[in-house]
């Protein structure tokens, strides 16, 4: 049994619904602008989710005739162009953080928690969401940002997980990772973390079966909101609160 030391945070889905109206439309930006044909609506982005980032994305999609041929550095282009686009769209202000997530990170810095990112995201993407709708102080307060290639392997491998703790100096077994996915819950539960998911519409039916929490949403103190999903330590949970991640660690 350990302390609860680091709280390592996934982005895409968990801070913030960002798949949806910010990753995917910023795709179909780039494409058109490139003069390709395709868009990917709602549901053939959600099949596309099945693979961790942008680029392994395009280049699944070409791989299953969505898209014509190209190199890698014609997809790496065409990466950087959608990063852009995102990058405006998440700076509009049209992405809000998810209920509860700014209420359990301030709870948790307040008590000194070493607090971390761990996602497969663009460090550019992250960056604009820290900015814009996180704030600024929180470039300071994440004591790691850990994010895209800085790993050769995504999610679902667990290398971004392991490099965010190895920079920290803390061990797996004092961490805590929240997550939205299924790719995300592979990648904590094989760095032999424990992991807190909060669902969104893409990921409601993924198998999260060993996970600590599942919830479909961390709640705010003032909503009846949250749905309790999975609870296998029979935590009373009206909102997810520190004292919860800690009863979690202690098992
Ligand atoms: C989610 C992802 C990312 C984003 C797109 O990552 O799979 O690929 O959809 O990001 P996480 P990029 O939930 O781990 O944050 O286009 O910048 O790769
Ligand atoms: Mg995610």
């Amino acid at each position: 049994m350990a302390e609860l030391k680091c709280i390592l945070w996934d982005v895409d889905g968990t801070l913030a619904d960002t798949e949806r109206d910010g990753h995917r439309v910023a795709f179909n930006m780039a494409f058109e602008e490139a003069g390709l044909s395709r868009q990917w609506d709602v549901a053939t982005y959600g099949e596309l989710l099945a693979v961790t980032g942008g680029k392994e994305r395009i280049r699944f999609d070409i791989d299953r005739g969505g898209m014509p041929e190209m190199p890698f550095e014609e997809i790496a282009k065409l990466h950087a162009r959608k990063t852009i686009h995102y990058q405006t769209l998440i700076a509009d202000g049209l992405i809000p953080l998810r209920p509860g997530v700014r209420r359990l990170l301030e709870e948790a810095y307040a008590a000194g928690i070493t607090l971390g990112v761990s996602t497969t995201t663009t460090p550019a993407a992250l960056d604009a969401l820290i900015e814009h709708s996180l704030g600024k102080e929180w470039f300071d307060r994440f004591a790691v940002l850990a994010a895209g290639d800085i790993v050769p392997a995504k999610k679902p491998a667990p290398d971004i997980y392991l490099y965010a703790i190895d920079k920290l100096g803390v061990s797996a077994a004092e961490t805590i990772a929240l997550e939205d996915s299924s790719n995300g819950w592979k990648s904590v539960r094989d760095a032999d973390m424990k992991c807190v998911i909060t669902i969104n519409d893409y990921t409601a039916d993924h198998d999260f079966t060993g996970a600590d929490l599942v919830v479909s949403e961390l709640g705010e103190a003032d909503s009846d909101a949250i749905k309790l999903l999975q609870n296998p330590h029979a935590l009373d949970i009206h909102h997810v609160e520190l004292k919860h991640l800690q009863a979690i660690m202690h098992g």
